[in-house]
């Protein structure tokens, strides 16, 4: 394999690793200190961090408790002995400097170009490898490509008509200024009510002096139930490090706690409504998991939302608000749930004016305020809580070409096509940390995250040792793939909402769910079963020939296998 020669113009690496937030971290630690490759890490941001990097917004913070929302076991016990968290789910700038702390400590900046977009990446069939330019000129070639650049890294800002006109500030909560904004004695716009604006809401009214807050589908909020560790909690968690990582590699949602082997029909009305208190006292997205068929049949999951419409109840003093705070028209997490804390109470305040943009859409933006088909709205800043262009949109913009110069865009035109959501055919050597069609964002992201960098890792050791340097995602693989992932999605409540997940949130997106929904523990046992079986499914070979290659459906085999010792146990 090659070797980086800095004193080229055109340098030449083993592989190349495009963003620096938890996965282009430590798939460049496992890239250079655990395979000796030499490795360059393209990121867009001025430092590390990803996600955590740009989502700067008020209130920003981690909705899945920090203990198990960070790197485990598989990087190094020394640094979970180390970080000590202080709040059960920690605000962005915790988040930032635990990534900072990491990149310092495997002395990871070095090989890594901040500041530096990728504009295109071609894949040369002649010569097997990848040519990958930036933003700044630079161009580098690679053996192989990582994309490593989050789910949600592009932002939507919708196009309304007037857009550009609005005379105050606007900003989208993706791309927050570093230097923070100071609401004081502002009215201020919110648009959009998913898991950022609940979060960044609460917030913005403490200091505005009136917030409008444009709701289009009202959501089923969880309570969150954050509140400070102290040291004994630290010591607790860290003497059962090693059980809680061991559980996020097994269960459904990478989280140390799986969901109940109960439906929600098969206990009393009485019993039911403890377990959801209890979850719910409990807080984070322990809800979700009471039982196991919430995702599967309408009347479990009608039990879990209407448990929510009552707590919206209880907290919002005046019912028509309470009403129309109610999702009424998708089932629970069919969209993903915000977490709040104090989310609901916001709207008792009387700076607070909730917004029915689902009634009266918004028409326009004018120079100064938002017109929705009923009123105007004069504000001082917009906030765009309106999301992002999820797991492709970002892949997309890398101008990510194959062989015969076939755009990745192009070839995912009605949706992505993908082997194990980790590659897909066409483009050899190209790897897509947590991509489209791998559990991804239906899961505790490091957990997916360090499951395929160690996957990734793994797989190009073996490459080595066995003399190829090329490996392809076979055809029938991936039809074999996309087919299953169809299926596990049509068992599920998932494609009833318009939500992200499935793409409907940006105009002309192919409708399909984009993560996968068969769970963690059990998509890493179908991964690892590829691994077993010599990489089935895929082909390889030397210098851009990958012919060696066969293709026996091990992924769908062992999973009809976990599916039915599941219902034999
Ligand atoms: O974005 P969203 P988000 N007119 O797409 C509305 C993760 N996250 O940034 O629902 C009017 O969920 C849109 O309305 P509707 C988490 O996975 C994680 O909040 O499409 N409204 C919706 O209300 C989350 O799911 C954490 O009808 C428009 C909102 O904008 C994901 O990020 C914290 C509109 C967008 O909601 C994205 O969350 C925060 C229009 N034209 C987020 N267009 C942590 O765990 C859009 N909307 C830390």
């Amino acid at each position: 394999m090659s070797h980086a020669h800095t004193d080229q113009v055109q340098e030449d690496f083993d592989a190349v690793v495009v963003g620096a937030g938890f996965s282009g971290l430590y798939m460049l630690h496992r890239l250079r200190d655990t395979l000796g490759l030499s490795a360059r890490v393209f990121e867009a941001g001025d430092d590390v961090g990803g996600t955590w990097y740009w989502n700067r917004y008020p209130g920003a913070r981690c909705d899945s408790e920090s203990y198990f929302y960070s790197f485990s076991d598989r990087l190094s016990e020394d640094l979970l002995e180390e970080w000590t968290w202080s709040e059960r789910f920690a605000a962005q700038p915790e988040i930032l400097r635990y990534l900072q702390h990491v990149a310092d400590r495997y002395d990871l900046r070095k090989d890594i170009r901040f500041g530096t977009r990728v504009v295109g990446a071609e894949y040369d069939d002649a010569t097997g490898r990848w040519t990958v330019r930036t933003d700044d000129g630079e161009q580098v070639t690679a053996t192989f490509l990582i994309t490593a650049v989050g789910c949600l890294s592009t932002t939507n800002l919708p196009d309304f008509p007037g857009r550009d006109s609005f005379r105050g500030e606007w900003y989208h909560t993706g791309a927050w200024p570093h230097e923070g904004v100071d609401f004081t004695g502002k009215r201020v716009a919110v648009i959009g009510t998913g898991a950022t604006a609940v979060q960044a809401v609460p917030e913005i009214a403490q200091d505005a002096a009136h917030v409008y807050v444009l709701q289009r589908t009202a959501n089923y909020d969880i309570a969150g139930g954050n509140r400070p560790m102290d040291a004994e909690d630290g010591r607790k968690i860290k003497a059962e490090y090693r059980d809680i990582w061991k559980a996020t590699r097994e269960t459904a949602f990478g989280f140390p706690y799986d969901v109940a082997p109960r439906t929600a029909l098969s206990v009393s009305d009485e019993e039911r409504q403890r377990i959801f208190h209890e979850a719910w006292e409990r807080g984070g997205f322990r809800l979700g998991t009471t039982f196991n068929d919430l995702l599967l049949d309408e009347e479990a999951n009608e039990t879990a939302a209407e448990f929510l419409r009552a707590r919206i109840r209880e907290r919002v003093t005046d019912p028509e608000i309470a009403e129309l705070l109610s999702p009424r028209d998708h089932p629970f997490f069919t969209k993903r749930p915000p977490l709040e804390n104090g989310y609901y109470e916001t709207f008792n305040r009387e700076n607070v004016t909730l917004v029915n943009v689902r009634a009266a859409p918004i028409r326009e933006i004018t120079p100064t305020g938002v017109r929705t088909a009923e009123a105007e709205y004069e504000v001082d800043v917009i906030v765009y809580a309106t999301g992002f262009d999820a797991m492709t949109g970002t892949l997309f913009k890398l101008g990510i070409r194959g062989r015969e110069g076939l755009g990745l865009e192009e070839r995912w035109a009605d949706g992505p096509h993908t082997y194990l959501g980790l590659a897909t055919h066409g483009f050899p050597n190209l790897f897509m940390i947590t991509g489209p069609q791998s559990p991804s964002v239906l899961s505790n992201m490091p957990v997916s995250i360090e499951q395929h960098v160690d996957w990734i890792t793994d797989c190009l050791r073996r490459l080595g040792e066995q003399g190829y340097d090329t490996i392809e995602a076979l055809p029938e693989a991936e039809d074999d793939w996309v087919a299953h992932h169809d299926e596990v999605t049509a068992t599920t409540l998932l494609p009833r909402a318009n939500s992200w997940w499935v793409g409907a949130n940006i105009p002309g997106k192919p409708r399909r769910l984009y993560p996968y929904a068969g769970g963690v523990g059990v998509y890493r046992l179908l991964c690892d079963e590829v691994a077993a079986r010599d990489y089935d499914g895929f082909a390889r070979g030397k210098s851009g020939a990958a012919t060696n290659g066969r293709f026996s459906g091990v992924a769908r085999a062992r999973y009809r296998e976990l599916a039915e010792e599941a219902t034999a146990s």
